[in-house]
């Protein structure tokens, strides 16, 4: 078995830009003509503390509107360990609501090298990411503006300065970041997400009411913006 949870005809490159290696798809995989592919990591999980179970439930339900809405994109949750705990509730999850695993499957990799390391394209990253919008910070979001390189820093700057939990910002990626020329990731959607870590600021004090409220926002975001890219 792969790293992967999908079936194995989803690993292959079906992006707009690549449409020279449709050959290489095995017969039944989705006609490569143009399936938008959306990586994005559980939102506030980790550093964030935010509740497994009650980010699975929001994911899943939050994916089943997505899909049911759009034909020419598929979403992957990514997480960088086999043994992660959020992939695989919301896999389980997603199996028990029958979501169709072409439009929506998990992946376990580093979400920044889902292509040369996994064979998996993806031309939308989703990173979750702190209310300055800056790099480092540990987790996900220093692992994407490194990987990006400082294209991706100011291109974000250009756009905005900070943002409010809930909400997304769709970012362009420039040509010359690494991160599009390697892994063919031509957007990057920043989310930030409820925080539930006293550590870090907007700390929501274990207040699920609005944290639950805040996440289901944030995802809407996400997959809006991931929308505004395929129109
Ligand atoms: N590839 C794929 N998934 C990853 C990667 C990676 N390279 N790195 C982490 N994850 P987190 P949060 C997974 O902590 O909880 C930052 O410092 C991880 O296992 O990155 O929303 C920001 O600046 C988990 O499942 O984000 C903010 O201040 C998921 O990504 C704060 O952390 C999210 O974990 C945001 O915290």
């Amino acid at each position: 078995e792969g790293n992967c949870s999908a079936p194995s005809d989803h690993v292959h490159k079906e992006m707009k830009h690549c449409q020279d290696q449709e050959m290489d798809m095995p017969t039944g995989a989705i006609s490569s003509d143009s399936v938008y592919t959306l990586a994005f990591p559980s939102i506030s999980t980790a550093d964030f503390h935010f509740n497994l179970e009650k980010a699975c439930d929001i994911i899943v339900e939050k994916v089943e509107e997505f899909v049911n809405k759009v034909n020419n994109a598929r979403l992957v949750l990514v997480d960088l360990s086999h043994g992660s705990k959020i992939l695989s509730l919301v896999r389980t999850k997603a199996a028990q609501k029958k979501i169709d695993s072409k439009k929506f499957f998990t992946f376990v990799g580093d979400i920044t090298r889902l292509y040369t390391e996994g064979g998996l394209g993806c031309n939308v990253i989703a990173n979750a990411t702190n209310w300055r919008l800056k790099p480092g910070g540990g987790g996900v979001n220093a692992a994407i503006f490194n990987a990006a390189g400082p294209a991706l820093e100011s291109a974000t700057k250009e756009r905005a300065g900070s943002l409010a939990p809930g909400k997304a910002l769709v970012v362009p990626l420039p040509s010359n970041s690494p991160l599009f020329a390697k892994e063919g990731v031509t957007h990057v959607i920043h989310v930030l997400g409820p925080n539930m870590n006293p550590q870090r600021p907007n700390y929501l004090n274990n207040d699920y009411v609005k944290g639950c409220k805040v996440l289901r926002e944030a995802y809407s975001s996400l997959f809006e913006g991931f929308a505004t890219i395929l129109s």
